[in-house]
């Protein structure tokens, strides 16, 4: 038996939670093509006969703008000590830029070993691969470089191979059913939160946040609320919709991907709240998991 943690670290948007996601095979980590969607440590648990690995999902480290930002790069950061390795996840398409810079600089503190993972290989040729793994392989001596696709699920399993030969530990953690040590009720509000994401214009989902404050289980379906908490009352009205159509389209999305986490119907509730200035509140920011104040 062979087990390990590893962390994954990287700029917002490279494909972090793509990867977690595609490594574990299941929707741990919500997913979208806006900066900032993770907020949370996520665990991911990949489970094989002889093997165990937690991979630990963290938000993009990137310029920390309000307090909810300090705290992401913090948890970040403080996932680069005491792993058997790391993946820095960067975008093969976009190439080196400053934010990778000033991570590569960071990881000079890590004695851990740094596997660097060059995403999106979707998007470019041979040619174009080779280029990038010249541009950053002597920027850092990483243990390894993998180029894969999240998306496509391409040279993932030769990503998990390598990471076997960095794992220390001989136990298993977990049972081999569980695939997140994150809570029932967390995984639930992520999932209203990417559709809010996915269906909301650029600058809207960073002022929204959601929590579910009710789960109760009956014998052949799930009654679940999940509040949607914004900073202002215009963007209420803009989640909510003309006739409260955008808010459907989210129940209707979140609980198809809820029901497929509890396999059981569910019946979803979704209110609309607003509480000025949540991201800077220390309470609201406690009560959605964050904890780690200075
Ligand atoms: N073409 C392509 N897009 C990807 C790949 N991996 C992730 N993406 C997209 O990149 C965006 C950001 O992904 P996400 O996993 O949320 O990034 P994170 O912020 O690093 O966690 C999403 O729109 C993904 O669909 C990939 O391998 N190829
Ligand atoms: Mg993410």
């Amino acid at each position: 038996m062979r087990s390990g943690f590893v962390s994954i670290i990287g700029r917002p948007n490279v494909g972090k939670s793509t990867l977690l996601n595609c490594i574990t095979e299941h929707k741990i980590a919500i997913t979208s093509n806006k900066a900032g969607t993770t907020r949370n440590i996520i665990q991911g648990i990949y489970n094989e006969p002889n093997y165990q690995i937690v991979f630990v999902d963290t938000p993009g480290i990137h310029k920390p703008i309000n307090k909810l930002g300090k705290l992401l790069n913090k948890q970040a950061f403080s996932l680069t000590k005491d792993i058997d390795a790391i993946l820095f996840v960067v975008d093969a398409c976009d190439g080196l830029g400053t934010g990778d810079r000033r991570i590569i600089e960071n990881l000079k503190n890590t004695s851990s070993p740094v596997i660097l993972v060059l995403n999106k290989i979707d998007k470019l040729d041979k040619e174009q691969i080779i280029k990038r793994i010249c541009d950053y392989k002597d920027l850092y001596p990483f243990a390894e470089i993998v180029p894969v696709s999240a998306f496509k699920a391409d040279n993932i399993e030769h990503l998990i191979e390598v990471i076997k030969k960095y794992l220390n530990d001989s136990i298993r953690y977990f049972d081999e059913n569980t695939i997140t040590t994150n809570s029932r009720k967390f995984m639930i509000s992520e999932y209203v939160r990417e559709k809010l994401l996915n269906l909301t214009e650029q600058e809207i989902p960073h002022s929204i946040t959601c929590y579910t404050s009710q789960f109760s289980e009956e014998t052949n379906i799930i009654n679940i609320v999940v509040d949607i908490i914004v900073d202002r009352d215009s963007l209420k009205k803009i989640v909510i919709g003309k006739n409260g159509s955008l808010l459907k389209q989210v129940g209707i999305e979140a609980r198809q991907d809820i029901e497929e986490l509890l396999g059981k119907k569910v019946y979803l509730e979704l209110y609309v709240k607003t509480i000025a200035n949540w991201r800077d509140k220390e309470k609201y920011l406690k009560d959605l998991g964050f904890t780690d104040f200075e």
